[in-house]
């Protein structure tokens, strides 16, 4: 008799496996986890006999996968509520930021904290996240733009990997913002870091990833084009912010560089998303971003539609412009504002997530031999999870098999 750790039955599970139509549903389903990893999933009527010493019934409730959160700048120092007041009193997210506020005040306190510090100011927001049932983060640099400060970020990121039981995913944004000290010189600040703090973080192993902030207030599309070609020199995959506040080309150039994702894209054009669609850049939407700064310019989610890019939903949890630490409340406005379908929301906070992080191997669906990383939601429809706002249905979470 084939010995497991643990298996789930009377549950409804969405196991987004792309060999079936649709969630991937399987009705009055089971679920065996052996070593941290699925053993089996199937009709429970179709279950070998297994030996486990646990066997739990989780009476009709719905499973998905465990969720991911593919795009966070999660660790950083102090907060930016003040910057809220001048928003309510009619400065705009880009003033305040012309004028030395924005990511460059998070910069300052970000500096002034250790890592021990960064990771007990992060660790409330993970927790937030993973009391919904998030099992995979992505977390970015970009508030320190010194080697130290960002290596030290990436360091708390990886730190938080192994005080809570979640997957973390790190990302480089050094270039995010022009810090201070480099007196408005965007072409050498960007030269020092593609020669001293690339490598340096990449030497360490602490990044999984490299991203840009392609913006008239950050990068340009030459300076964002030596960022990546030094990451591909250094056989680290990249993702952008693009198209964010205007339309530069930032699509068009991360599909030029084989992007993981290109992230934001309210300024999208066409062009853009047949070529991401060519490239096989996913879209990754953050209706959190778009929501607190108040844009009006929508994603063009019907023409990634149309061109077949894939789509994946996230918090985009910062001090400036999203600080929402709710994927929940995220797929709501994936809904409400940006019109996406709920199968389209559930795929791009599990499946479509995973696959914009370069995971979809492991994690990300729920098939024979990936990780066991699962939510179990209290719901009797899973529109239920982008429906209701400010509600959290989440039964169980589990993170590989546990
Ligand atoms: N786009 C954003 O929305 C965030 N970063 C970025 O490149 C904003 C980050 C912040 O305001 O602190
Ligand atoms: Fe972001």
């Amino acid at each position: 008799m084939l010995r497991v750790d643990r298996i789930w039955t009377g549950a409804r599970i969405a196991t987004l496996d792309p060999a079936r139509p649709g969630l991937g549903i399987i009705e009055s389903a089971a679920l065996a986890t052996r070593g941290g990893r699925i053993a089996w999933i199937g009709p429970t009527a179709e279950m070998p006999v297994f030996n486990a010493p646990e066997r739990i019934d989780l009476e009709g409730r719905w499973v998905t996968p465990g969720l991911t959160d593919c795009h966070t700048h999660l660790v950083y120092a102090g907060n930016r509520a003040h910057e809220f007041e001048l928003r309510l009193a009619g400065a705009s997210y880009e003033a305040i930021a012309r004028a030395g506020g924005g990511i460059l005040s998070t910069v300052k306190a970000t500096r002034a904290a250790t890592e021990a510090e960064l990771v007990e100011a992060a660790l409330p927001r993970l927790d937030a996240l993973i009391a919904e049932g998030v099992t995979g983060i992505e977390i970015k640099s970009g508030y320190g733009l010194d080697t130290d400060t960002e290596a030290r970020q990436l360091r708390a990121a990886r730190a938080l990997g192994s005080l809570r039981p979640v997957t973390v995913a790190t990302t480089f944004l050094g270039a995010h913002a022009l810090p201070t000290e480099a007196e408005g010189d965007k072409d050498g600040y960007i030269a020092r870091l593609c020669a001293q703090t690339l490598p340096a973080i990449a030497a360490e192993g602490l990044a999984d990833a490299v991203d840009a902030f392609m913006e008239h207030i950050a990068f340009d599309g030459a300076q964002t084009a030596r960022v990546f070609e030094v990451a591909k020199r250094l056989g680290l995959p990249v993702r952008l912010h693009a198209d964010q506040l205007s339309n530069l080309g930032g699509a068009k150039l991360a599909a030029r560089y084989g992007a993981l994702s290109a992230d934001h894209l309210e300024h999208t054009d066409e062009e853009g998303a047949a070529a991401m669609a060519r490239a096989g850049t996913m879209a990754v939407l953050l209706p959190g971003a778009f929501y607190f700064i108040r844009e009006t310019k929508l994603p063009p989610v019907e023409l990634f539609r149309k061109h077949g890019v894939k789509i994946a939903l996230a918090t985009d949890s910062n001090p400036g412009s999203s600080p929402l630490t709710s994927l929940l409340l995220a797929m709501n406005m994936g809904a409400t504002l940006f019109r996406l379908t709920v199968d389209e929301i559930i795929a791009g906070v599990t499946r479509e997530a995973a696959r914009a992080l370069g995971w979809l191997g492991e994690t990300g669906t729920l098939e024979v031999g990936k990780w066991c990383d699962l939510a179990i939601w209290d719901v009797e429809r899973l529109a239920e999870l982008p429906y209701r706002m400010g509600f959290n249905p989440l039964h169980k979470r589990v993170w590989r098999g546990q």
